[in-house]
Formats: structure tokens, C-alpha cells, sequence
């Protein structure tokens, strides 16, 4: 699926906008048929998460079906083509129906989808569009969800959150990213891949792309852009059902941190002579490379700097938002960071083309967060692997994608599962599918010490990622101790394992405005002096190959004792105003070696 765009011969239609809602805790929506268009209750806007817009209807902590209503004309031009619909991303489920017939559904939130609805839709009408939303979690999504009996059932009454999460942040529901209706030629291009190559100082792009017709009467044309130069025209081979080649690139400006230096690829499609469909990509050449001890982007040593991140803000939930995905690069840029993670979730595509125009190293995650292996099915690692295509599948054109992350802390429930000969297979087979699907990137998995040295998330990755909380969770308080235990931890890993080490979350909850001139918990100098620490172990030994502070900004949990409403980690505020570490944090990190 590639991203939707408007150009000669594909028109893109943004449905965002004010939606109507209607929720349906009893289950009665298809019971009465909804989808041939039911009586709201309010309206919404989409983008967004319904939660904290429709919080004074009672659906701050809703979970469970929200059905979603809108109307739609499709212009004529579009109706001679294929016409479909598009989602960023519906979490965590979602049922799509056109004038009352099914369009088709999606399980797995974060992930975008599309159904042809060309043989749906009416001319001369306005199109009734029905999305049932459900963001019900269970034993065999990724995520996975908790109830609470399982809580009680675990004697971890005291760890139940509300609504009941196994993770640490809110379970937005909603349609969180525009849905398009896009126009496309009868005859078009599907899917196209990219796999940049270094040859000393010539760049290699290979390409492989697929059109949705047998490409017997096809040709594809290639047209490689530097700025506004068209460099380089190519005729792809056809093969088997898809067409490949390479285009090399002399004197190639290799995409970094310093230079995100993009080309611009057109393929244009023709079928018997003539011109009838073209899609443009944005792309870097780069390469990243695992050798000893160090992590290599274009062959030189690289270290990460920067955050775990969250898709979270106040009134939007999870809804995308332009100004804050631009006022969060901005932050990143000024606090001389060049690196994040998508955790917990695979975040916006918006976000990702945003990183490799701005030059930001993405670890990207796919939502397999907190897995707990008591409760894990056949179901869930094929759910697991599902999200992983998708992921892979969506963001492998990037040059800012480094590295994916299959996971993050399994095993923080049900450790003694987590540590079976299943969940080693578990990983062993996620591991093998990442790769099976991209052989260029390194994976990894961030891990918490629960599960001790034998953790298989040490095992099977490429590099290690640790979340770590010396000095908060464990050993509150003194920093001196915890830095020790967090040192000697890093040694005994690199000795055991022999692959570089990202630090992924390390932090403190901080309340802006609280102070003291000693080191106590929550206030902003403790969060100051606590990076601080990690900074100069991290940044002693050989084998680091970086640190991402937990949290860029605070964020919205479920509720639960230990959270003040938000996770108070954030360097940033939720409304992103900076604490006192984010200075100290800037003046370390743009330091003058
Ligand atoms: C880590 C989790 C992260 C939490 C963080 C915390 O990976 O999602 O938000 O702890 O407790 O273990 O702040």
C-alpha cells in the first residue's frame, strides 16, 4: 500500500472533518444495522480520539464499539478509475461499510488500511460512509489487553489501572489518522520497495515494484530527481509479476543526521504505449550496519540521542495534529537530540516523512508492548507477525527508519512463561519473520531487568535495548548506588552478549515547579541530575550506542496511583513547555566535543 498522493493521474480526497457518533456498549449496532446509517448522539472530529473530546458524554474511559458516520460525493473523474478508501490508522479495530455494504475490516491499530469501494458508490449522490471503531483489547491483539479479573487473578490488585492496560499509556480509541478517498488509474502501481547500498562513494538504489495487473503489456519508466535535476531515466525489467532493477547514483549524497539529503524518484506506469498511472518517492541513500561493538551509519560510528517518545496531546488523544508533529521537531532540533523511538506503537507516516526531511534516526516499534506469555496464543503471534508486515511494509522506503523493534518489556507479567522454551521460539520466530521481510536493518527489543540476563530479547536481536530506572523505581533516591548497579549491569551484558547496547528509556517523574537543593524525587533538579548520571556512564563505554531519556513530554496514562493523571517523565510538559533538565539536557548534547 503506498501513501496516498495527488498527482496527473491519482486524486486524493481528505475526509477529515466533523463525523457523527453513536456508541454502543450493549452491542446493538449490528444487531439493528447500523451500517445503513444511524441516529447520532454527537458530533466528532476526525482525526482524533473520542475520549477526551466527548469526556462530558462519559467516554473519557470508554472502551468498547463507537460507531462513526459521514457522507461523501465522489467527483465523476474519479468514478471512470478505481476509487478507494483510505485510513491512517482506526484503534484498535474497525468495520467499514459504503451505502449499507460491507467495505471490508482491519484489526491492529496504528497501521494504515484501504478498501476499492469503486463498485460502491453511487454518482449524483451523497455516499454514506459507517465505521464501527472497537478498541477492546484481548489475550490475542497486539497489544494484548488485561481484565480485571486478570489483575486479581495475578494478586496484583494493586498494579489494576482504569480502565485496565497492561501498558502505560492511555488506550485511545477513535480514527486517529485522516481517512482519503483516493482516485487511482484501473491500471496502478501497488507497491514499490527501495533498498539503498553504499559502493564507496556511489550510491546504489535497488528497486522493486508491483502493479495490481499482469505486467506483460506494462512498462515502468524511472526518473531519478536530485532537487529540481532530473539525473538519471531508466527502464525497469519485467519479472515474473513484478518489475525490478537498480539505478546507481555517482557521487552520491549520502542521507545523515548532519545532511538528510533526499531524492525524488518518479515511476511511471504505461500499458500499451501509453502513460496511465505515476507515483512519486522521497528518499535517502544510507546505510546502517552492525560491526563489533558499534552500531555504523555510511560506514562511521553512530550514537543515538534522544527520546521515547508518545502520539499524545491534550483534547486529540492520539488524532493526528500537524502543528504538534512540527513543534515536537522543532523541540528535538533545539534540545540537540537526533534520534527517537516510535514506542510504544507504530506512529504516523506523517511523522516518519517528517524525520527524514529533518534528518532524525527513527527506532520504529511495532504496539507489541508488556506481552505477557501466560496468556499468549497461536493467535497473538500471528497477530504479531501481522503488525510486523504491515510496519515493514509501510515504512521500509524510509532512510530515517535504523532499526525496528519487534516488542518492548515482554515479560513484565508472567516473567517465569517469558523465560520458557515457547516464548523462546516465540522470539526466535518474530525474529526470523523481521528479517525474512528486511535483511537491511537491524531489530531489537527493548528489554526491563525482570527476566535477568537470559532474557531472550538479549538473544535474539542485533542490538540490545535496555529500559532502565536505577535511581527511580529501583534505588530511589541515591544516585551514586544506582549508577554503580546500572554500570556494572551494561558491563555484564556486553561481556555476556558482545552487541551494542541502546539505552531506550531511562527518567524520572517530575512535576514541573517542584524544586529542592537536594537530590528528592519529583522534583525538576532530580530529573536534571538523574539524566545527567546516565549521560556520563552511557557515554564511557565503548560498546553504547545511545540514549533515548523516557520521556520526550508527559503523557496520559490510565489511572492508577503512581500516576499523577500523566506519566510525569517528560523533559517537555504535556503542553511542551520545557522542565530545568531540558536545558542542562541541550547544553550536554550540543556540546563542543
Ligand atoms: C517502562 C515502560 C514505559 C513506562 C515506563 C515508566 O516501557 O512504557 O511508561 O516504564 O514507568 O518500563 O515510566
Amino acid at each position: 500500500m503506498l501513501y496516498p498522493q495527488n498527482n496527473r493521474f491519482r486524486t486524493t480526497i481528505d475526509l477529515s472533518g466533523f463525523w457523527q457518533i453513536r456508541s454502543d456498549a450493549n452491542d446493538d449496532g449490528l444487531k439493528n444495522e447500523w451500517f445503513h446509517g444511524f441516529t447520532p448522539e454527537a458530533e466528532i472530529a476526525v482525526p482524533g480520539s473520542w475520549n477526551e473530546q466527548l469526556s462530558e458524554l462519559g467516554y473519557m474511559n470508554y472502551v468498547g464499539k463507537m460507531w462513526y458516520q459521514t457522507r461523501f460525493s465522489v467527483p465523476d473523474t474519479l468514478r471512470e478509475n478505481r476509487h478507494f478508501l483510505h485510513f491512517g490508522s482506526a484503534d484498535f479495530h474497525a468495520l467499514v461499510w459504503v451505502n449499507g455494504n460491507f467495505a471490508g475490516e482491519h484489526s491492529g491499530g496504528y497501521l494504515p488500511f484501504e478498501f476499492d469501494i469503486s463498485d460502491l458508490t453511487e454518482s449524483a449522490k451523497d455516499n454514506l460512509l459507517v465505521v464501527c471503531v472497537d478498541n477492546l483489547l484481548t489475550h490475542d491483539t497486539i497489544p494484548q489487553g488485561i481484565t480485571e479479573e486478570n489483575f486479581r487473578e495475578f494478586n496484583k490488585e494493586r498494579d489494576q489501572s482504569f480502565p485496565s492496560t497492561v501498558f502505560d499509556f492511555f488506550a485511545y480509541g477513535g480514527i486517529h489518522r485522516p481517512v482519503k478517498l483516493i482516485g487511482m488509474p484501473q491500471s496502478h502501481l501497488q507497491k514499490i520497495r527501495l533498498e539503498p547500498v553504499i559502493s564507496a562513494a556511489d550510491g546504489i538504489l535497488k528497486y522493486r515494484a508491483e502493479i495490481n495487473v499482469s505486467p506483460r503489456n506494462a512498462r515502468l519508466e524511472l526518473a531519478l530527481f536530485n532537487g529540481e535535476n532530473c539525473i538519471m531515466r531508466q527502464q525497469a525489467e519485467a519479472s515474473g509479476e513484478e518489475f525490478s532493477g537498480e539505478l546507481k547514483i555517482e557521487n552520491c549524497k549520502f542521507w545523515s543526521p548532519e545532511n538528510p539529503h533526499l531524492y525524488r524518484l518518479r515511476f511511471t506506469l504505461h500499458v500499451n504505449g501509453e502513460a496511465v498511472d505515476e507515483y512519486f518517492l522521497e528518499t535517502g541513500v544510507r546505510e546502517i550496519r552492525i560491526e563489533g561493538e558499534k552500531l555504523l551509519l555510511n560506514g562511521r560510528p553512530l550514537f543515538l540521542k534522544g527520546f521515547g517518545k508518545h502520539e499524545d496531546f491534550d483534547v486529540l488523544g492520539k488524532g493526528l495534529s500537524h502543528p504538534v508533529i512540527v513543534k515536537d521537531f522543532q523541540l528535538m532540533k533545539w534540545i540537540g537530540a537526533n534520534s527517537f523511538r516510535t514506542s510504544h506503537y507504530p506512529y504516523a507516516e506523517e511523522i516518519i516523512q517528517m524525520a527524514d526531511r529533518m534528518g532524525f534516526l527513527v527506532v520504529d516499534e511495532v504496539a507489541a508492548v508488556s506481552l505477557n506469555f501466560k496468556y499468549v496464543t497461536g493467535k497473538t503471534l500471528e497477530n504479531h507477525k501481522q503488525a510486523i508486515t504491515e510496519l515493514i511494509g509501510r515504512d521500509c522506503n524510509h532512510p530515517s527508519v535504523i532499526a525496528w523493534s519487534i516488542a518492548n518489556e515482554p515479560g513484565i507479567w508472567g516473567e517465569e512463561e517469558a523465560l520458557s522454551d515457547y516464548a523462546r521460539k516465540y522470539w526466535k520466530e518474530i525474529y526470523d519473520h523481521s528479517k525474512s521481510l528486511d535483511v537491511s536493518r537491524p531489530v531489537t527489543l527493548p528489554t526491563c531487568p525482570r527476566l535477568g540476563e537470559e532474557d531472550p530479547g538479549y538473544k535474539f536481536v542485533d542490538f540490545i535495548s535496555v529500559n532502565r530506572y536505577w535511581g527511580w523505581y529501583e534505588i530511589p533516591g541515591n544516585l551514586e548506588e544506582a549508577g554503580n548497579f546500572f554500570r556494572k549491569e551494561l558491563e555484564n551484558l556486553y561481556e555476556k552478549y558482545k552487541k551494542p547496547i541502546l539505552v531506550t528509556e531511562f527518567g524520572a517523574d517530575t512535576i514541573e515547579g517542584e524544586h529542592a537543593t537536594y537530590p528528592q524525587l519529583f522534583t525538576e533538579e532530580y530529573q536534571a541530575i538523574l539524566i545527567q548520571t546516565y549521560f556520563d556512564i552511557i557515554e564511557s563505554l565503548p560498546f553504547m550506542a545511545g540514549e533515548h531519556i523516557w520521556n520526550f513530554a508527559d503523557f496520559r496514562t490510565a489511572q492508577h496511583h503512581r500516576r499523577l493523571v500523566l506519566n510525569k517523565k517528560g523533559v517537555f510538559t504535556r503542553q511542551r513547555q520545557p522542565k530545568v533538565a531540558a536545558f542542562s539536557i541541550r547544553k550536554h548534547w550540543l556540546r563542543e566535543k
